[in-house]
């Protein structure tokens, strides 16, 4: 199966996710605005995508990502100039409001009652949130912010695919930054439960085993069934997964307008993968960067990966400065602007 054809499998099998018709309806009149104004915009993907064990979902499988990475980068670009739409996984961080909404930073330890038993904000916070307050009014007032959410796996794919879409009009004033963790594996509809699946009598289903519901002979799945526990029998749950189709193909080759310039992250946890990994999705996908991080440093350093010298380039926040107000995001939206300037100037990316 080619890409292509992979592509209409994939979206044949799902109906598309309710709100997609009305976040098109506001995306192609942002973008019409954006073309209007002659404005470069950046469409950032963040947070996590959910995959579901349900159709009418109890259980999903989640990952790591807050958010972190793609909303202080949407802040970034519209710092830098750039329109955003800003597709995420709902309830996670947003441009702005992330400085007062994370679980250790409460809205409501920025808050006092003065002499008159009116809300305010306490005197050492004022500067610092006055200075957020502005520049998140000046996006909204200009209309250089567009908010939308996401929560699945497959409704990401969706509105990945719209968006680049109604990007086209834009060419090479597109960019693409794919900052979201985006699941590997996914359970397909065709094998997905409908109804909450049981901790005991699991009716039969071909890809999710219970020790209710035993393999049979020759079947190569692992169920997870320990003989020596029998006790542990009725609990066991084995999930079986598909890979999610490698979309990436189909944005470089497809969907982005032409000209535009694609960004995407790899994650990795082993040091010794990354720089290889970054450098295998960069030939696999033939897109313009691939920006490395690993879990435990993500906040600190990522690698720049490109196709042409230096081709790996390592960008750090010295020791000093790693705290929660400074993060690499300046030096690293400051980089990817730099080479989306370039392709631009010299007639879009190639
Ligand atoms: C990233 O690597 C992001 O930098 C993080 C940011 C998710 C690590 P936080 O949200 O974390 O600030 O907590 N995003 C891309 C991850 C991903 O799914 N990449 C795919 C892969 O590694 C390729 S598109 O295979």
């Amino acid at each position: 199966m080619d890409a292509t054809e992979a592509e209409s499998s994939y979206f044949n099998n799902y109906p598309p996710p309710k709100a997609l018709n009305k976040h098109k309806a506001l995306a192609r009149a942002f973008i019409d605005l954006q073309v209007e104004k002659h404005r470069r915009v950046v469409l950032v993907t963040s947070g996590g995508t959910t995959v579901p064990l349900e159709t009418q979902t109890v259980r999903f499988i989640d990952n790591f990502s807050a958010g972190t990475r793609g909303a202080a980068s949407a802040e970034q670009f519209l710092e830098n100039g750039y329109a955003v739409i800003f597709l995420h996984r709902q309830f996670s961080l947003l441009p702005y409001s992330r400085h007062y909404s994370h679980s250790t930073n409460c809205f409501l330890d920025f808050m006092d009652e003065d002499a008159s038993s009116a809300i305010v904000v306490r005197s050492e916070y004022q500067t610092a949130m006055r200075d957020v307050l502005r520049k998140y009014r000046l996006a909204k007032q200009n209309n250089l912010l567009l908010v939308l959410p996401f929560t699945t796996v497959t409704e990401y794919m969706f509105e990945l695919r719209a968006l680049a879409h109604l990007m086209k009009p834009l060419g090479a004033n597109a960019l693409f930054y794919l900052a979201a963790a985006v699941s590997d594996f996914f359970i397909p509809r065709d094998r997905m439960a409908e109804h909450k699946i049981q901790s005991s009598e699991i009716p039969a289903h071909p890809n999710i085993r219970s020790n209710s519901n035993p393999l049979e002979d020759g079947d190569d799945v692992y169920t997870g069934y320990n003989e020596d526990q029998p006790s542990n029998k009725s609990k066991k749950l084995v999930i079986d997964l598909d890979p999610v189709p490698k979309f990436l193909h189909r944005l470089v080759d497809g969907w982005a307008p032409e000209g535009s310039m694609i960004v995407s992250f790899k994650l990795e946890t082993d040091p010794n993968l990354l720089v290889y990994k970054a450098r295998t999705s960069l030939q696999r996908y033939a897109h313009h960067l691939v920006i490395g991080n690993l879990l435990s440093t993500r906040k600190w350093e990522v690698v720049f990966v490109t196709p042409d010298p230096p081709h790996e380039r390592w960008i750090r926040v010295p020791k000093t400065r790693r705290s929660k107000s400074i993060s690499g995001e300046e030096n690293l939206i400051g980089l990817a602007e730099g080479q989306h300037q370039d392709g631009q100037e010299r007639g879009g990316q190639e």
